[in-house]
């Protein structure tokens, strides 16, 4: 009865089994693995957009946010699907989704335990996505779906990454004041043209997401670092409506954190392979200027004009030779340090090799 089950040990066929299992290995209808590792047994489609939508606390907005996307996009005939990345809701965000995702299979969500900030959410967003056009949205519907169509039209011009100016912002003044303050002082220390570097909406060409790592808080300069690695980046208009249910969830602490990751970003990027070249030139103008300083009460002491210890300002030189001094000093151990361990990762655009 159990024949092929219990085999008798001296009739135990070892080549016979191994070949019987092999055959039922490969006639059972084999699962589709994505590239995540998760397995689905239907065929994978090929999807061209992906819209990634971080979100902590929405759960008034998704909805009507949910059948917005989907009306834009059903439009544009594209295969889509739709990431929703909840950071830790406290409220009822979660169970919508899941009633979201139960009426439209297209609709899918990642749920962190804990919040841990919207570049962690980008980020797992990014890994998750499978489009070949990544696009990110805010979820709180100030950002408007039916941009998402102009963002990717620019995109297919020829630029890898397309950030959604908000030339009309319906935020309140104590936002917008500073959001220009910011806006204004990136471009100008990072060299890079654009009106709104921290707007929710943007389109990537995926090589973008795959290549740039967000970490911390730094989801603000992805067009930067986009920017640096050699990708080209664009800027468009585009609508932004009023804040409708639930309220902001970024204080004015965003800008403090803005700016230091602003220094962060040009240190890490530009400046992290040589070291000397920052701290070397705040150090020697620094001294320079003590030295002159202190060469001017010098030469005064010498013709006899005044006495050197009623010059309070000489402390002032001396102040400023010392420190500009450390500054070319730390600029060498830092240089000492990138010695040590020279990894450098480079973006390679495309490769011929054989
Ligand atoms: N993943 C994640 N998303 C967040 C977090 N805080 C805010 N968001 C989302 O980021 C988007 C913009 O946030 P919002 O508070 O509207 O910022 P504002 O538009 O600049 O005032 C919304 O979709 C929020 O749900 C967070 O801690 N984690
Ligand atoms: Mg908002």
């Amino acid at each position: 009865m159990f024949k092929g089950i219990l085999v008798k040990k001296n009739d135990y066929n070892m080549s016979e089994n191994i070949q019987k299992i092999s055959e039922d290995v490969n006639n059972r209808p084999r699962r589709r693995e994505t590239f995540d590792g998760r397995n689905t047994d239907r065929p994978p489609r090929k999807i061209d957009v992906s819209v990634v939508v971080p979100l902590f606390n929405e759960e008034q907005s998704l909805m009507p946010l949910s059948l917005s996307i989907r009306d834009a996009l059903d439009r544009t005939k594209a295969i889509y699907e739709v990431i929703f990345v909840d950071d830790g809701s406290t409220d009822n965000s979660l169970k919508i989704l899941r009633d979201i995702h139960r009426k439209n299979r297209r609709f899918k969500f990642i749920s962190f335990r804990r919040n841990y900030g919207k570049s962690a959410a980008l980020s797992v967003g990014f890994q998750h996505a499978v489009g070949r056009i990544i696009v990110t949205m805010d979820a709180d519907l100030q950002d408007d779906p039916n941009e998402i169509q102009r963002l990717i039209d620019k995109l297919e011009a020829g630029y890898d990454l397309v950030n959604g100016w908000k030339r009309k912002r319906h935020d309140p003044i104590s936002k917008t004041i500073p959001s220009k303050l910011f806006n204004f002082i990136t471009s100008l220390m990072t060299g890079i043209k654009l009106r709104d570097f921290n707007s929710g909406l943007k389109a990537y060409k995926r090589e973008v997401v795959q290549d740039i790592k967000v970490y911390g808080e730094m989801h603000r300069f992805l067009p930067v670092l986009a920017q640096w690695a050699g990708y080209r980046v664009a800027e468009i208009p585009v609508i932004h409506h009023p804040r409708k249910y639930g309220k902001t969830k970024f204080g004015l602490s965003r800008f403090w954190h803005g700016f230091l990751d602003l220094v962060t970003i040009l240190f890490t990027t530009r400046y992290s392979k040589r070291p000397l070249h920052f701290f070397g030139v705040i150090g020697i103008v620094t001294f320079l200027v003590g030295f002159i300083i202190d060469l001017e009460l010098t030469v005064e002491w010498l013709m006899g004009k005044t006495a050197i210890s009623n010059r309070p300002l000489f402390t002032v030189g001396i102040l400023l030779i010392i420190v500009g001094v450390q500054f070319v000093s730390i600029g060498l151990l830092g240089e000492m340090i990138t010695r040590n361990n020279a990894t450098e990762e480079y973006v390679i655009k495309e490769k011929v090799f054989n």
